[in-house]
């Protein structure tokens, strides 16, 4: 057959180019790769978020833009406390709200009059990005900063005009405070003044950050240099690509659906790897309410599991308090959370094993064992499923397993399961299916005893393995949760079996001389629970928890709607929730008249969930007669944050009925989840 030399030549080029890809050894990149600086920052895996503004003493997560400048006075301000924690935390780098929603700026911008310079603290002197870059390089961290496109303070915003105001503002940030690893952009486009919303222009944004800062990584719903992962819940998803369709989608209203984020794209045609934000309190930034709210351990470990443990990075977000400081609280947190990585991860069992494949390759399979990231074993191209089998020569109990692909090479691996060895059997059974892997995933499951291990692999291309631990990870005591039913009665539970509890009712923090716990007590008239789980007489002890409780809803019922179930908004458990038709107010009968404060809305904790996200609040004596006490008052980031509010009213109100009317959702349905209405007495 005679091939047209023009055909020839396409053929020679087309076969130089797959030659000239090729590694070393042959082996041939899969599908998107990412760039060496997105390597760079997938090997950071872990570092700080600092919400920091006028929020932090206003008490509210979204500012309105009109708050006084004059707010802004913190005390003792040291962001060389901020980098030596993070850095003693274990952690990378630190990314600062530059500006937030409110278009307060932490520097003196040229751009803007509601600034650092327009605010008491250091008598309009200060410039906290100066402080904060120079802290970062003293620690030898890298430095990143948030800066939200959404601005509800200047004047401009909601004309094209700003994109240009919002441009300078970058180009200030990115060229005064050194190199930038990370500009984070956040998609929220909500009104400005006069109800106006801004077409964000962002290619115009992305040039001035790469003229600036070339080699920073740009976060958004959507990249391109990484992409939110879904929720700030801390939970990537199981399945986690870091590959992604972007063409034709924007940060905000045109990105991805949340479930496309969480766990990307196989097949994606750009590298644009998950980032988990999440937040070590239940709000973004600090509030004295939430000092007993800090996560626990076991809260914080079990979202490395379901971030850095599911190939994404971790970006913990650690508010500094009115004195500019961290909070003792959070940073004691930060440094047990290190050290229980350190003890799971300490022992790599994979060091004595010996590894061998039923797979043709060149490489050499000791390579996953050398903890080197940048050698690696992979099967012959063209052989997608090949298994290792990983024999510990004796009996070896573990429960964590740790893999990472070669990514420069791409991400491969779309399942595998692992299977033990039994004696017993004399055969092979399950331990653990998995789907994807990428950068790393770390596998947990209940402890196994056996000699040796398989992995099958299931991959769109040979997979490229760079490591494979395996780790015996002691059982943490988990902290205890405290609960209070309707009549008002509280229960402690633990999930470790059988430790001893203690708690205390009087706000002391509980130790083994306070109340040992053995059945549940009443609690009708409220309070604040502190508790604590012991092992060994005290030789093991949980983080302390704490919960805050008002008068029980003992005599409360539902006047409206009378669907059913609807009684669940006042059972004092906030796993369960009803679905409310848009037009139906909810209308509780508090069976008493009470002098209250505020109230609060616990929403359904899922980001896809129908919240609400504005409402008006009305007030009773007669459930007749009716006086409004909020209108169309916005519940603040309920659509990505759907944590539970304390709503305050402007002064105490006496009452006997409430009503809630949502005038907006976070979806754009009819109906609308609710899981608690509660009120505020104390
Ligand atoms: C969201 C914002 O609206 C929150 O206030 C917070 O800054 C979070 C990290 O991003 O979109």
């Amino acid at each position: 057959m005679k091939i047209p030399f023009k055909t020839s030549l396409f053929i020679i080029l087309f076969l130089g180019l797959i030659f000239s890809c090729k590694n070393e050894k042959g082996l041939i990149p899969y599908g998107a790769l990412p760039s060496p600086d997105q390597l760079k920052w997938q090997q950071m895996e872990y570092y700080m978020f600092i919400h920091f503004g006028p929020n932090t003493f206003t008490d509210v997560e979204w500012g309105d833009g009109k708050e006084d400048p004059k707010v802004f006075n913190p005390t003792d301000l040291d962001c060389r406390q901020w980098a030596a924690t993070a850095k003693a935390a274990g952690m990378k780098g630190i990314i600062i709200t530059a500006k937030h929603h409110d278009g307060f700026c932490l520097w003196p911008s040229k751009y803007s009059t509601h600034t650092v310079r327009e605010s008491p603290w250091k008598d309009g002197k200060g410039d906290i990005l100066k402080e904060l870059s120079e802290a970062c390089r003293e620690y030898d961290l890298k430095f990143g900063v948030y800066l939200s496109p959404w601005d509800q303070n200047h004047p401009a915003y909601g004309t094209p005009e700003y994109n240009q105001v919002f441009a300078n503002t970058l180009n200030e940030v990115l060229s005064n405070y050194g190199e930038v690893f990370e500009q984070w952009f956040d998609g929220a486009n909500g009104e400005g003044k006069d109800g106006k919303r801004q077409v964000y222009d962002w290619s115009l944004f992305h040039n001035i950050v790469y003229r600036n800062q070339p080699h920073a990584i740009i976060f958004s719903d959507v990249g391109p240099g990484c992409r939110w992962m879904g929720n700030e819940r801390g939970i990537a998803g199981e399945t986690n690509w870091s590959t992604l369709n972007i063409e034709g989608f924007e940060p905000g209203a045109k990105a991805p659906s949340t479930e496309v984020l969480n766990r990307g794209e196989q097949g994606g045609k750009a590298w644009v790897p998950a980032e988990t934000d999440v937040s070590i309190r239940p709000g973004w930034f600090y509030s004295p309410s939430t000092d007993d709210k800090v996560k626990t351990v076991d809260e914080l470990m079990n979202i490395y599991y379901t971030s850095i443990g599911r190939n994404s990075n971790l970006l913990l977000n650690v508010p500094p308090d009115r004195r500019g400081r961290i909070h003792p609280t959070d940073s004691i947190r930060l440094m047990e959370f290190r050290k229980a990585i350190e003890e799971e991860f300490k022992d790599n069992l994979m060091k004595k094993a010996e590894v061998k494949s039923n797979a043709d390759s060149q490489y050499d399979i000791s390579n996953i064992k050398d903890e080197d990231y940048d050698t690696y074993w992979a099967s012959a191209d063209g052989d997608q499923s090949p298994s290792i089998e990983i024999n510990f020569k004796t009996s070896t109990s573990f429960n964590r397993l740790l893999l990472q692909e070669y990514i420069p090479l791409g991400q491969r691996v779309s399942s595998f399961n692992v299977k033990y060895w039994s004696d017993k059997n004399n055969d092979w059974s399950d331990l653990v299916e998995a789907t994807t892997i990428g950068y790393k995933r770390i596998l947990r499951f209940p402890t196994v005893e056996t000699k040796k291990i398989k992995i099958d692999f299931n991959a769109l291309a040979s997979p490229v393995i760079s490591t494979i631990e395996v780790f015996k990870a002691s059982e943490q005591l988990s902290a205890p949760i405290i609960e209070r039913d309707k009549s008002g009665m509280v229960v402690i539970k633990c999930k470790t079996p059988d430790p001893s509890i203690y708690y205390t009712i009087d706000g002391s923090n509980p130790s083994v001389s306070s109340v040992k716990y053995n059945k549940p007590f009443l609690l009708s008239k409220g309070g604040i629970v502190k508790a604590i789980a012991m092992v060994n007489d005290g030789g093991e002890k949980s983080d302390i928890v704490s919960e805050s409780f008002d008068i029980a809803p003992e005599k409360w019922s539902v006047v409206s709607p009378s669907s059913e179930g609807v009684s669940k908004i006042i059972d004092g458990n906030k796993n369960t929730s009803v679905e409310v038709g848009i037009n139906d107010a909810l209308v509780i009968d508090l069976g008493e008249v009470l002098n209250l404060k505020g109230f609060t809305y616990t929403p359904v904790a899922n980001v896809q969930a129908s919240n609400i996200s504005r409402y008006d609040f009305l007030i009773s004596i007669d459930g007749k007669n009716w006086d409004k006490v909020k209108s169309n008052a916005i519940f603040n980031n309920m659509k990505n944050n759907p944590v539970i509010q304390n709503v305050w009213f402007d002064k105490v109100v006496n009452t006997r009925y409430l009503k809630l009317s949502p005038t907006q959702l976070t979806t754009g349905g009819d109906k609308y989840k609710i899981a608690e209405l509660g009120i505020i007495t104390r």
